[in-house]
């Protein structure tokens, strides 16, 4: 597919994902949202990719939802719930369901659906210029792409009840201080460090990484007991995979482990 909305890069085992609709802050029309979910299908049939990053073209992340697109021409109003449907909740779905580390790299503002599309992101890194807003509330609406599910579970249950009822603006800084986010680094570093953590995950052991995030997944909902019986089951996965060979005898031998990721 050529993909006019979103740049579609791969480097080794890695790919980055950039949105590139940078005139309007990678605001999210249709044909982007399919395009993200396009790649995502890609990049989960594709066994050489082990990491994927996702990134934004210009001074923003994304703006959420292309407002130019959706402003309510019709009578009676468009029924958003069919715009989740298509647009937004299956790109969600496929970033927590694709068994491979997937980043954010926030490197601007993240606003509405952009900003919860960098929070279903297994790690989320910002550059210090970066800022995140619940725009939601500032249009009459709620969060949505997963934010009433993560933002509780992120930074508990007051600090997601201020962002999403208030609508204001966070730093990246503060966003890493309350736990939304993994790190903060300087402009001047913030691309070579987001490659780096792109390629270092790209080299480790993949099978055990999405068996973290299937374990991380179910940890949302499961109480002790259940936790308990799928870290049996998925340890019993990562022991039989060549990774495990490779890590206990690079161990040994004192030498760097190659894992292959399978
Ligand atoms: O259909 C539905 O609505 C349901 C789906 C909902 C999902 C959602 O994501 S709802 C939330 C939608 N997003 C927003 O409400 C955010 C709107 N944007 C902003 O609040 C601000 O632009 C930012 C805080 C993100 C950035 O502010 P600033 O001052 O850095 O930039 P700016 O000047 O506002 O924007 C620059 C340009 O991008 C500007 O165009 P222009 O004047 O230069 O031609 C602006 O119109 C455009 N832009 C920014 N955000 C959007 C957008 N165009 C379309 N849609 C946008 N979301």
């Amino acid at each position: 597919m050529i993909y006019k909305f979103i740049k579609y890069e791969t480097s080794e085992n890695c790919l980055t994902i950039k949105l590139n609709r940078p005139e309007v802050l990678n605001s999210f029309n249709s044909g982007m949202a399919g395009e993200l979910q396009h790649a995502l299908d890609s990049a989960i049939a594709d066994e050489n990719i082990r990491a994927i990053m996702i990134t934004g073209e210009g001074r923003a992340f994304s703006a959420g939802q292309d407002l130019a697109e959706a402003i309510p021409k019709d009578e009676p109003p468009a029924d958003l719930s069919e715009l989740l449907k298509k647009n937004y909740n299956p790109i969600i779905r496929k970033i927590r369901q694709i068994s491979k580390p997937v980043i954010a790299a926030v490197n601007g503002v993240a606003a509405g659906a952009g900003a919860n599309l960098a929070l279903a992101c297994d790690i989320v890194l910002a550059s210090e210029k970066a800022s995140f807003i619940q725009a939601f509330v500032n249009i009459g609406l709620i969060p949505d792409s997963g934010g009433t599910y993560f933002l509780p579970r992120l930074v508990g249950f007051q600090q997601a009840a201020g962002l999403m009822m208030l609508g204001e603006k966070i730093s990246a800084g503060e966003a890493e201080k309350i736990g939304l986010i993994y790190k903060t680094f300087d402009e001047s570093e913030f691309s070579i460090e987001s490659e780096k953590l792109l390629k270092k995950l790209s080299q480790m052991p993949t099978k055990a990484i999405g068996f973290i995030k299937e374990a991380l997944n179910r940890s949302m909902s499961n109480n002790l007991e259940e936790q308990l019986r799928l870290e049996e089951k998925l340890q019993a996965e990562a022991g039989s995979t060549f990774d495990y060979k490779e890590g206990v005898n690079a161990f040994s031998e004192k030498r760097k482990p190659e894992f292959k990721g399978e």
